[in-house]
């Protein structure tokens, strides 16, 4: 039977959920207006008030937010309270430009907390349950987050954050870890690292993984599930918004559920800014209706994917975004193609291989060039050129009908391409550099 952790929000009705939206963002419009001068020029400058906002109708009205924005109000210029009413930063791994600084009153990490407990309770957890949550801990979000769900839920919560695998795994055995919390990169070198230790799937107590923070293929979920004889759950978020639990899986896995009563998603077309029809794909544009000390209005996010309000069998009654693809600065443009590296990555583990690969692009002679370097098994690791000259030509024409040009497969060796303990790195664009 489906769990919750707080079923009378979680299974609200339609018009239930609307009505807290309508409230809310009436009252959250007010609350930037007032304390956030920076939003309020961008509203007058589209000749937008307050008045104008009555409810979720209305939103179309307000000005997006980006992340330029971001840069240029760092770090108070989106401070919405006084800062002795702040508890905590987090901030973003950014590694251009400046950092994004988020802020949060006590209120606003008991709110986030309860996201990261629903997240964990649709994943099967209870009191009973071992957490393990190896996501970093420090200014990323991931740590902090899923933590204080754990407390919430009431599992016994063992803080590793990442990295030292040997010692995750120790833990996992010695304490009965039920549920792993990190990156999917990082579940899976957990998992390879067990099965190089001779674990097999049922001498590992975890039962279930709640997977985010960076984009994954179904086919990765199925890798991960058979190694580590577990269920894999995706969540997603973004420091911007909180972090973690900003939407999360359900038993169904076919898509993330947002949290609607804290968060109302729109999907525009990236280029134009117009909202689009449910059911199309496009950027997500966040509003946050209950944050008080850093409440973003229409941000976009950049993550590209579609929302839908099909009910699930699940029960849960907020609107399910699919897998982001990746963000819309991640895909590649590759002479004149776009490519996410999703893609390929659905075609390497399609073909056997595992998900330790790297992506290297560049420029030679004014054409962009298409590099996939791909880790190999130990079984398929053979010194007969026959054999590599042919699992290369099969990569090549499985990449060519994904994504319809004409990449060059380096096969290298096992454990050649460095294991990720966080944020996989997949992608080395020379053409920036
Ligand atoms: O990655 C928060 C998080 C921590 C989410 C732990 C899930 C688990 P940032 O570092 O600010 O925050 O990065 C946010 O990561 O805009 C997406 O592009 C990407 N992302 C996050 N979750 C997913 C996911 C955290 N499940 C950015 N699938 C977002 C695909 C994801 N991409």
């Amino acid at each position: 039977m489906e769990r919750y952790y707080q079923p009378e929000i979680e299974t609200a009705s339609r018009e239930q959920i609307k009505a807290w939206q309508d409230e809310r963002l009436v009252k959250q419009v007010r609350h930037v207006w007032d304390h956030v001068p920076y939003y309020r020029k961008k509203m007058e400058e589209k000749g937008v008030a307050p008045e104008d906002i009555r409810s979720t109708e209305d939103l179309y009205k307000l000005p997006f937010l980006s992340k330029e924005d971001l840069r240029i109000c760092y770090p108070y210029g989106l401070l919405a309270v006084p800062l002795r009413d702040c508890v905590r930063i987090q901030s973003t791994s950014g590694t251009t430009g400046k950092r994004v600084v988020a802020f949060y009153t006590q209120e606003d990490i008991d709110l986030w907390d309860e996201c990261c407990a629903r997240a964990i309770v649709a994943a099967g957890g209870t009191n009973e349950d071992v957490c393990q949550v190896s996501y970093g801990y420090g200014l990323f979000t991931g740590g902090p987050g899923l933590n204080g769900g754990s407390h919430k839920v009431g599992c016994l919560t063992i803080p590793t954050s990442s990295g030292n695998t040997e010692r995750q795994i120790m833990f996992i055995r010695d304490l009965n870890a039920t549920i792993l919390c990190c990156t999917p990169s990082y579940a899976a070198y957990i998992g390879e690292t067990m099965k190089e230790m001779g674990l097999t799937p049922d001498e590992i107590p975890l039962k279930a993984g709640i997977f985010g923070a960076e984009a994954w293929s179904e086919e990765m979920r199925q890798e991960i599930q058979n190694t580590l004889g577990i269920k894999a759950y995706d969540i997603y978020g973004l420091t911007e918004l909180s972090g973690p639990g900003v939407s999360f899986e359900c038993s169904e896995q076919t898509g993330m559920h947002i949290n609607e009563d804290h968060f109302i998603a729109e999907i525009i077309d990236p280029v134009t800014g117009e909202v689009l029809p449910e059911g199309s794909q496009g950027e997500l544009v966040f509003t946050s209706i209950t944050k008080k000390a850093f409440p973003l209005l229409r941000y976009r996010t950049r993550d590209i994917c579609t929302l839908t309000r099909k009910p699930c069998s699940c029960g849960r009654t907020h609107v399910k975004m699919t897998k982001p693809q990746g963000r819309s600065d991640d895909m590649l443009i590759i002479r004149g193609v776009n490519v996410f590296p999703s893609q390929i990555e659905t075609v390497l583990l399609n073909h056997g291989y595992p998900a330790n690969y790297q992506i290297l692009v560049d420029r030679v002679n004014h054409t962009d060039t298409l590099d996939v370097h791909v880790e190999m098994t130990p079984e398929m690791f053979s010194d007969n050129v026959g054999e590599i000259s042919r699992r290369q030509k099969e990569l090549v024409d499985g990449l060519r009908s994904m994504l319809g040009l004409t990449a060059k497969v380096t096969l290298v060796a096992p454990k050649s391409i460095v294991r990720s303990e966080g944020k996989a790195v997949r992608v080395i664009d020379k053409r920036k550099i």
